[in-house]
């Protein structure tokens, strides 16, 4: 897969894939700042795994300056407005949670949910990226694994007592995933990104952490569809 040829297809100087782009690369910016905030708050609330979510939270700010890089180098402004908003009600859950000290729906929102959602972005991207991003985007989502590993790991270890938060943070806030799909669609095919191929690698990764974690097949059936027929 390295070294898969450019498609000549992908004009990434033309007005269309450069419009298109203002929003994606802006989302991207934008989920890895909120990232990083995410991880300093995960660190207050876990003050035992402080150096290691500090860690995690350099990386993300690191991904965030890259995926600027790659806007500048297209010679694209990120749309940052349009980014917050995208992203606000992730956001406003999370700040919830964490206010109420729910350590496990922050988890489940920043290293499940966003963690996956990267993961299987990215990975679809790097093939159809232009050279400097693709670059970059090899780089980042090695890192990603890493970020899905800890909350995994940490989940797992406290299952029995996290399962009920976990089942309602996962009703709450896979909806707003499906309609983050939704919404990215257009821009993202643009891009040559399809959406089956976004929720198919989403739900194959997310599937996988709640396997980890320890739920039984059935119980991630259930899970995984919250919100699908709804959309
Ligand atoms: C966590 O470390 C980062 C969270 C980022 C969220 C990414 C959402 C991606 C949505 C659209 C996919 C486009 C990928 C293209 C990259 C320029
Ligand atoms: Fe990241
Ligand atoms: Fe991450």
């Amino acid at each position: 897969m390295q070294q898969l040829a450019v498609s000549p297809e992908f004009d990434y100087q033309s007005e269309t894939y450069k419009d298109a782009y203002s929003r994606i690369d802006a989302i991207v910016i934008e989920g890895e700042q909120e990232a990083h905030d995410n991880y300093i708050k995960l660190a207050e609330l876990l003050p035992d795994q402080q150096d290691e979510l500090i860690r995690l939270s350099k990386m993300e700010n690191r991904h965030m300056k890259g995926f600027q890089a790659c806007g500048r180098n297209l010679d694209v402004k990120p749309d940052m407005e349009f980014a917050n908003k995208y992203f606000a009600d992730l956001h406003q859950n999370f700040q919830q949670a964490a206010a109420a000290d729910q350590v496990v729906t922050c988890l489940l929102i920043q290293s499940l949910i966003i963690e996956c959602f990267a993961i299987a972005a990215y990975n679809i991207y790097i093939p159809v990226a232009d050279p400097f991003a693709r670059k970059i985007t090899e780089g980042v989502v090695k890192e990603e694994y890493t970020h899905l590993n800890f909350g995994e790991v940490w989940l797992q270890e406290h299952f029995e007592e996290s399962k009920a938060e976990l089942e309602a943070a996962n009703r709450q806030n896979l909806p707003i995933v499906w309609r983050m799909l939704n919404e990215v669609e257009q821009d993202a095919h643009i891009l040559g990104m399809e959406k089956e191929a976004l929720v198919e690698d989403f739900m194959i990764a997310y599937g996988e952490a709640l396997s980890n974690i320890g739920f039984t097949t059935r119980d991630i059936m259930r899970m995984s569809a919250y919100g699908l027929t709804a959309a």
